[in-house]
């Protein structure tokens, strides 16, 4: 089995009962697996609920003893949840603009210059966390020296080597933002701070905690999961060089290939829903108050949708993958997180002749019932130049 492969853990369940179950700190979640009882749970707001009393208690691994912030607008149902994402949506549509794009391009051209002087470099940290950290200072628009220190707190923010949820390290985080926020307000500018302190939603000027609702959604989901994606680009063109050499030979697959490559890789394993009412999932009763999750990464494997679904098919036709979501909370960082993987692979097209993957530690999920690949703690790989 080539290095990058991603396999898919779920399949025996996803295609029995169609569920399966994992008890998180205690508090157990029943995963929905198939394409289309995931979309339909994703559609049912009414039932499955973001918001609820509980701030964190969707995320799994739960939150609710590390953050007290409600992030936003992903933990605010409708009708709520519109407003804010109206407000939103424009300012993570800015990828989209030329400028952007010339800057993002000039980021990842940094980012691989780098790694071809160098030869041979650690990918996770020296390239991926970078490149996610300096493609950052753009969405939020701010000066690029800010991501050093972004780059400081390594991989995730909310994770440590040793512990899945680390309240000292969120607590850097929190404490940044509080201290952005109060900079904002005494300095206005053009970032997204400002911008958002400047804003209404529902008639009413967004408060320092919704505003910081929104920069820690920014900072903690666009992090890891932009770092898995990259990192996982980069091994899967090591293990394929004829994959890279054909996207240099037909460019006009490239955004069919990004979309196969982020339904493969499906970053965000899953994301959780507190039960409303007594109901039934899979033909399996789940109570109120408990909770499910939508497992995209075993929907993004249903072999009734999508077919050789455990191979990456580049000029795959019908895609209708569920890698950022579906439904009222698809990602908002899609764009960003689309246009970064845009650049980098037309990059890689332009100055990369090959890369070798010398040595790696997988980072695995550990799901009760499952264990799932969801990219590398370390990948030290060599590239060579066009
Ligand atoms: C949350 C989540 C959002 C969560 C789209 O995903 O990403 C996770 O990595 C964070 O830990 O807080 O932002």
């Amino acid at each position: 089995m080539k290095k990058s492969t991603l396999s898919d853990p779920f399949k025996e369940a996803r295609e029995g009962k169609g569920f399966g179950e994992m008890n998180d700190q205690n508090d157990p979640v029943v995963m929905v697996l198939g394409h289309k009882d995931v979309r339909k749970c994703a559609h049912n707001w009414k039932t499955f609920q973001s918001g609820g009393e509980e701030v964190g208690r969707i995320v799994i691994p739960s939150e609710v003893h590390i953050r007290e912030t409600r992030q936003i607008p992903f933990e605010v149902d409708p009708p709520e949840h519109k407003g804010y994402r109206d407000l939103l949506d424009p300012w993570f549509k800015r990828p989209l603009e030329d400028a952007y794009q010339a800057q993002l391009t000039d980021i990842i051209n940094g980012v691989v210059d780098e790694a071809l002087e160098k030869g041979s470099l650690e990918v996770v940290e020296e390239f991926s966390l970078k490149l996610q950290s300096r493609a950052l200072t753009l969405l939020l628009n701010i000066p690029y020296e800010e991501s050093e220190l972004w780059i400081s707190w390594g991989t995730h923010v909310f994770r440590s080597e040793d512990t899945a949820l680390d309240a000292d390290k969120a607590n850097i985080l929190y404490d940044y933002i509080d201290a952005q926020i109060d900079k904002a307000i005494a300095n206005p500018g053009d970032d997204l701070y400002s911008v958002l302190l400047a804003s209404e939603v529902h008639g009413k000027k967004m408060t320092k905690e919704e505003v910081k609702g929104v920069l820690v959604l920014t900072f903690a989901g666009g992090r890891d999961t932009v770092i898995n994606a990259v990192t996982n680009s980069i091994a899967y063109f090591a293990d394929h060089p004829a994959s890279l050499q054909r996207l240099r030979d037909e460019p006009e697959i490239m955004n069919t290939a990004i979309e196969e490559l982020i339904r493969y890789f499906s970053p965000l394993t899953q994301m959780g829903r507190v039960v409303t009412e007594d109901t039934q999932v899979c033909e399996h009763a789940v109570k109120a108050q408990s909770r499910i999750s939508m497992c995209w990464a075993a929907a993004n494997r249903d072999e009734r949708v999508f077919e050789n679904a455990n191979e990456v098919v580049l000029d795959r036709k019908v895609n209708p993958h569920v890698a950022f979501g579906f439904g009222t909370h698809n990602c908002l960082g899609a764009t960003h997180a689309r246009q970064i993987m845009k650049v980098l692979l037309t990059t890689l097209t332009q100055k990369v002749k090959s890369m070798e993957i010398l040595g790696c530690k997988e980072n695995i999920e550990d799901l009760d019932e499952f264990e799932r690949k969801v990219g590398f703690d370390s990948i030290q790989v060599k590239f060579n130049k066009l």
